[in-house]
């Protein structure tokens, strides 16, 4: 398996997040990535490369091209307002007022944000768009896979996560949704049918939205009740999909301190629709966030837990492009992680 892994991640280094009312060092920090290279290095799961170029066009077909733009020239219009420290939104249109874009930057920032959680700093257009370029590249090798016949996986080891970034809206520090952009772009390249299944313990609600009302793309969610836990507004059972899409997107909340035994059943019921949808290609919204010490999740699933989601992931037999979404117990991350791949070690 190869794993495309780009140092431009560095740049998103956000300082503080809010917690409870406290400003505490960010949960989505570059040590994330390090400790999941680490591990990929030690075990030699397979060849590191660098990311292809693939421009925006992959990203302006899923994302609203006044989002993208936004995301491109925040930062600067930030600066340029006198602002110093990182960009945390405080203000939102909940309530409705009106739906038209503001001209100051303190009001396009809560036009465009779904909470305070994802700092925009002075490099995140950067480091997004890297992972972006990684997940496409990953994407390009598992197209060729399926055009030459063969089951190849890949692993783009990249951050910021993308799940919780919406057609128009960034959150949960997502800000270019990786997973969609390269279901779109399979689709693009000629593959007909195309599943993203998202294993984070966070509803993956910005893959659901991009791909709501299309049959071409199947969304499968296995995550935290969302009566409970982030992202609040999606990711109940009832949501199905709509139009075209009705039926075509999945989602399995549990309930909190849901184990891996429990949390296994929801993944057979995953796989088996996928099956049955008759996926091409798959793509795995990698979080391993589901760790019984994972400091902002609630699932209790443990190390050698992860060997056996892997497993599960591959008896399906389709070619596999596995994106990095979140984990937050550094120290646990890199090997939890890497225990999905492991099986894919060819
Ligand atoms: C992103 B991903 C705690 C704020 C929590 C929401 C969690 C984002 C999870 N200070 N913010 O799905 O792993
Ligand atoms: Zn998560």
């Amino acid at each position: 398996m190869k794993i495309i892994y780009s140092d431009q991640h560095y740049h998103q280094s956000p300082k503080l997040e809010l917690a409870g009312g406290d400003l505490v060092p960010s949960f989505e920090n570059p040590s994330r990535a390090e400790h999941v290279l680490e591990r990929v290095k030690k075990i030699g799961l397979g060849e590191i490369i660098t990311p292809d170029e693939f421009g925006l066009r992959p990203l302006l077909a899923v994302h609203d091209s006044g989002y993208i733009r936004f995301l491109q020239t925040a930062w600067q219009e930030w600066t340029d307002a006198g602002f110093k420290g990182e960009i945390i939104p405080l203000c939102w249109p909940a309530g409705q007022a009106s739906d038209v874009l503001p001209r100051h930057i303190k009001g396009k920032v809560g036009y465009y944000a779904q909470g305070t959680d994802s700092n925009i700093t002075d490099g995140t257009w950067i480091a997004a768009l890297a992972a972006a370029q990684s997940a496409l590249t990953g994407a390009a090798l598992v197209c060729d896979a399926v055009k030459n016949g063969h089951k190849t996986g890949a692993f783009s080891l990249g951050r910021p996560p993308g799940h919780h970034a919406a057609k128009a809206s960034y959150g949960g520090y997502s800000f270019l949704n990786n997973a969609a952009i390269t279901a779109q772009y399979c689709r693009d390249q000629g593959i007909e049918k195309v599943a993203v299944l998202d294993v984070d313990f966070h509803h993956g609600n910005g893959t659901q939205d991009i791909f709501y009302d299309r049959d071409d793309v199947f969304f499968a969610s296995i995550h935290g009740d969302p009566m409970d836990n982030f992202p609040y507004f999606w990711g109940h059972a009832s949501e199905c999909g709509t139009g075209q899409g009705e039926r075509f997107n999945l989602n399995l909340p549990l309930g909190n301190g849901t184990q891996f035994q429990v949390w296994r059943e929801a993944l057979k019921n995953c796989l088996s629709a996928i099956d049955n949808f008759g996926a091409e290609v798959l793509i795995v919204s990698l979080g391993v966030d589901t760790f019984e010490e994972d400091p902002i999740s609630a699932f209790k699933l443990k190390t050698p837990d992860y060997l056996v989601m892997g497993a599960d992931i591959a008896d399906l037999g389709i070619p596999t492009l596995f994106v990095m979404e979140g984990g937050y117990n550094v120290e646990a991350l890199g090997v939890n992680m890497i225990n999905v791949l492991v099986v894919h070690h060819f």
